[in-house]
């Protein structure tokens, strides 16, 4: 039985992840955070196959603990701080945790495996955050990165920190350029979250409007659960190597409130979207659209879900939600 060790896994991949290789007969251990972390009770819940390790990526001695108990083929690194607008106000914690975590959980497999290249594959979740000011349009796994907050610097550090323990220690490390991705269980935070759980609540009644930031950029959107199979595929190639991992389409914030909104009914949705520059960031990734030409040919990659699949998918789980609380 393959075993793997996941960091993240409280996080919305993390979940998606875990049922992937649960269903492929793998032993997974995950690595949770805190002494007394809020999402513990829902990852027994979704997932209560998946054995727990504490463990922070901040602590390289915790990390070795960790991989000593779960004695992994596979350690996927989901872990890290995600929020790009939480990234200005906390620059250190989120070079701490997502850009120095990573060498962090490198250097102990590395010490873990007794420099055996062999003995673990790895993953390292960066990001499409890291294109920035884009300098190429679609973006490749070639083109030059100019990351755009202390997030996407932190990602750019782990990404090149995967190549060079690749080429320094032989490691079979893989890093998944992966483009946004979202699902029913994205964070709140989020825009394509925020907007589906706020239109849920309009349509019941229970909110009257929707505050934003700035509705002209535009992302290539994807599901979550259709991405963590790349992840997996990533491993399974005889070859580390980079790929990245999007659909090849890109929206704007208004296409996706256009999407919602009808989802419910509402063609015109000017009287309930307000915007306040509190949701403008000090640097802006204006667009994002991806090449997944490399992940199609070389991991036989495919999305199956479009973008009005998945908007439809969100909303429709957060009527579900919300309608909980309709006439409480
Ligand atoms: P997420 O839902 O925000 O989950 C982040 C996870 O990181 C949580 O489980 C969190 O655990 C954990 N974490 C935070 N600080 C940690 C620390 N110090 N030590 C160990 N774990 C820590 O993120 P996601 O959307 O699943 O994304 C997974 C990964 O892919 C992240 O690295 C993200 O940056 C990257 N990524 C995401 C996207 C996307 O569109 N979703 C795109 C490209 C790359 P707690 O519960 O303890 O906070
Ligand atoms: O949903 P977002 O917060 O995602 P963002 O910044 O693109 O980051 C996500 O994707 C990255 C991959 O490219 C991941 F690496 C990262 O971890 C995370 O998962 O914002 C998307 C866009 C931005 O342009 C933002 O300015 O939506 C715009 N936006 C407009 N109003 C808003 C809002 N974003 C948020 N979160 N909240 C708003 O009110």
């Amino acid at each position: 039985m393959a075993r793997a060790l996941i960091t993240g896994i409280t996080g919305q991949d993390g979940l998606y992840l875990s049922e992937l290789l649960l269903s492929k007969g793998y032993e997974v251990y995950g690595l949770i955070r805190g002494q007394n972390n809020p999402k513990l009770d829902l990852v027994r819940e979704t997932v209560p196959d998946v054995k727990l390790v504490t463990g922070d990526l901040t602590d390289l001695s915790s990390l070795l603990r960790a991989l000593q108990v779960a004695q992994p083929d596979e350690v996927y690194n989901l872990g890290a701080i995600s929020f790009v607008a939480y990234s200005w106000e906390n620059a250190t914690l989120t070079s701490d945790v997502t850009g120095k975590g990573v060498l962090n959980i490198l250097e102990a497999v590395r010490l873990y495996s007794n420099d055996d290249p062999s003995k673990v594959r790895f993953y390292q979740a960066s990001s499409s955050e890291m294109f920035g000011k884009v300098q190429e349009v679609p973006q490749r796994e070639s083109t030059l990165l100019w990351p755009r907050s202390p997030y996407g610097v932190a990602k750019v550090f782990g990404h090149y920190m995967t190549i060079n323990y690749r080429e320094s220690y032989g490691m079979h490390a893989s890093s998944g350029i992966l483009f946004n991705h979202e699902s029913p269980r994205r964070g709140p935070e989020f825009v394509t979250r925020k907007v589906t759980q706020a239109v849920a609540r309009i349509k019941l009644g229970l909110q009257d409007d929707l505050v934003l930031g700035n509705l002209d950029a535009k992302r290539d959107w994807g599901f979550a659960g259709d991405y963590v199979e790349a992840m997996w595929l990533m491993l399974q190639q005889p070859e580390a190597d980079d790929y990245v991992v999007a659909t090849g389409e890109t929206h704007s914030i208004r296409d996706l409130l256009d999407h919602a909104f009808a989802h419910v009914g509402i063609e015109d949705w000017s009287g309930y979207v307000k915007q306040d520059p509190r949701f403008m960031r000090p640097a802006e990734v204006e667009l994002l659209i991806g090449d997944p030409a490399k992940a199609h040919e070389k991991l036989g990659w495919e999305r199956k879900v479009d973008f009005p699949g998945l908007v439809g998918m969100m909303v429709e789980n957060d009527l579900r939600e919300q309608s909980g609380h309709a006439g409480r």
